[in-house]
């Protein structure tokens, strides 16, 4: 395994205590959730979107975004500083993905093409004929009942800007991803550089996975047994510093940028927003199906907005008024 950030941690040690100290996430929670809302701050309920969502206030600052060591996607590592936003403290679920529809009678690129990605039992991915985020493994791999609170899944970069839309939010950007994501660390994961053995921080290709697949051709979490080998109910694992949940594994989520591999060399310092224009929409934060390398926190993924699969979701986030 590789420690991305090992070498810039030293350095930043100063700044990103100061930033730790000076960030401290305000939770918004539903008006009857007034017992927290009053030891939180009240002021921030009224700024929940439309589908009821946890939000948490990310305050402005700055950090450095990319690694030193990486990927050639990551590099340079860059200083980056950021207005204020909140972001859902979870990723979307099926159960509010399903209101979204309920209300606006929206139709999803699988539903409309009649398939979607999944990674299949035999350990291979494949476009699967009737696969939809109310069914991503359509018939031809493991399913279960009862995924309301796991995250919506097989939905495209398209599904997750119009649920956000939707909801008087919107994705978020991958610096605001990564910022979040950080949460004031500036190791290789926000929980350390190390692999976290008996903490249960996030859904990552595990032990439990390996069980499931023997026979995957990639290298797992060794010794780490999170319990899912797809993906788990939202919320089943340790916040980042930031009170944030699954921002590292479970599903890889949407953000609003179009991808650039040479992006970081060009970005400007305050609030990047990605190319004008692409191929490809970035996605960030790794999965269940994630190996060690792709679980860093400055790890970069990238699909085409019409690309929908079983590891695939997203989380909104919006702008204070
Ligand atoms: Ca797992
Ligand atoms: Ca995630």
């Amino acid at each position: 395994m590789r420690h991305a950030a090992g070498t810039c941690r030293s350095l930043l040690s100063a700044s990103v205590l100061v930033m730790a100290l000076g960030h401290r996430p305000v939770l918004a929670e539903p008006p009857d959730a007034a017992g927290l809302a009053a030891r939180t701050g009240a002021a921030h309920a009224t700024l929940l979107g439309k589908d009821g969502a946890p939000m948490v206030l990310i305050h402005a600052g700055d950090f450095m975004m990319g690694s030193h060591d990486g990927e050639a996607d990551e590099i340079p590592a860059h200083r980056v500083s950021l207005e204020a936003f909140y972001l859902d403290r979870d990723e979307v679920t099926n159960q509010r993905f399903h209101r979204f529809v309920l209300e606006t009678g929206h139709k999803t690129t699988a539903e409309k093409e009649g398939k979607a990605w999944a990674y299949a039992l035999d350990n291979k991915w494949r476009e699967v004929k009737g696969a939809t985020w109310r069914q991503p493994e359509g018939n031809e791999t493991e399913s279960w009942p009862d995924r309301d609170e796991h995250p919506v899944v097989s939905v495209s970069w398209y599904d997750a800007e119009a649920y956000c839309r939707w909801a008087g939010k919107r994705l978020p950007t991958e610096a605001e991803f990564e910022y979040a994501l950080r949460a004031g660390t500036q190791a290789t994961y926000w929980w350390g550089d190390r692999n976290p053995g008996w903490r249960r921080v996030a859904n990552i290709a595990d032990e439990a996975h390996k069980r499931t697949s023997p026979d995957r051709p990639w290298p797992i979490m060794s010794g780490y047994d999170d319990g899912y080998a797809r993906t788990s109910p939202v919320g089943s694992f340790e916040p980042n510093p930031w009170g944030l949940h699954d921002m590292t594994g479970n599903v890889l989520e949407w953000t609003a940028d179009w991808y650039g591999q040479d992006y970081y060399g060009r970005s400007p310092r305050h609030n990047p927003t990605g190319p004008s224009d692409g191929d490809a929409k970035v996605l960030r934060g790794s999965s269940g199906y994630s190996e060690p390398r792709n679980v860093r926190s400055a790890t970069r993924a990238s699909a085409s907005p019409t690309r929908r699969s079983d590891n695939i979701g997203f989380r909104c986030a919006k702008t204070p008024e």
